[in-house]
């Protein structure tokens, strides 16, 4: 097969949306956490009031929190989604090293769901709130990473980016679009 017929194959399975990541029935839906998986604002706080208390619980039984770049499991609880993958994005500092330990957040994350048979998944922008990484350059990160997983993955059929404002959900549609060109 040729290599834009490929692209465009592995780009289906990437949808774009808008809204509360905690409302939606899936298989995953990813925390931008910090390490020590105890709760925090932004997303993090949304998903663990929607989750409710077992959901820290079961963080805190996990023995050494998460580092950054890194990802840990746990349940969904009272959320609609079966799983909730926990990730720790970097503090955006304009350091080199920050691009590969977000880019670590989504492998690590798309591993652990391929280890979970999780079919579905969802990210919010890790590290565009709270953490201040520019969303343009971490939504390529974030697409690109996530092509070249599903290239030889085939657990994974569906990957949501879903975002909150407008322009952010504007930025990750034009990069999808650039790359079906
Ligand atoms: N659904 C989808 N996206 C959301 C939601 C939601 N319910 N809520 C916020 N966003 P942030 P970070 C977007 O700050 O930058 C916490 O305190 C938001 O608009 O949640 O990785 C943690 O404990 C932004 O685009 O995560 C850490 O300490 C994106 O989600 C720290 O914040 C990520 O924003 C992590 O900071």
């Amino acid at each position: 097969m040729k290599k834009n017929v490929l692209t465009r194959i592995k780009i289906e399975r990437i949808k774009i949306e808008q809204g509360d990541i905690t409302k939606l029935e899936i298989d995953a839906i990813v925390n931008a956490a910090n390490s020590s998986l105890l709760g925090g604002g932004g997303v993090d706080g949304a998903i663990h009031m929607a989750a409710g208390p077992k959901l820290v619980a079961e963080c805190r039984t996990i023995d050494g929190g998460c580092p950054t770049g890194e990802a840990r499991i746990t349940k969904g609880y009272q959320l609609p989604a079966k799983h909730v993958i926990h990730t720790v994005g970097p503090v955006y500092n304009g350091e080199p090293e920050e691009s590969t330990l977000l880019a670590g957040c989504y492998k690590n994350s798309l591993a652990l769901a391929e280890e979970n048979n999780v079919e579905s998944i969802a990210f919010p922008a890790i590290s565009c709130g709270i953490f201040g990484y520019p969303i343009k350059d971490a939504c390529k990160i974030a697409v690109d990473t996530t092509l070249d997983f599903l290239e030889n993955n085939k657990t994974v059929q569906t990957v949501i980016f879903i975002l909150f404002s407008d322009d952010d959900r504007e930025i990750y549609e034009k990069h999808l679009s650039s790359l079906k060109r």
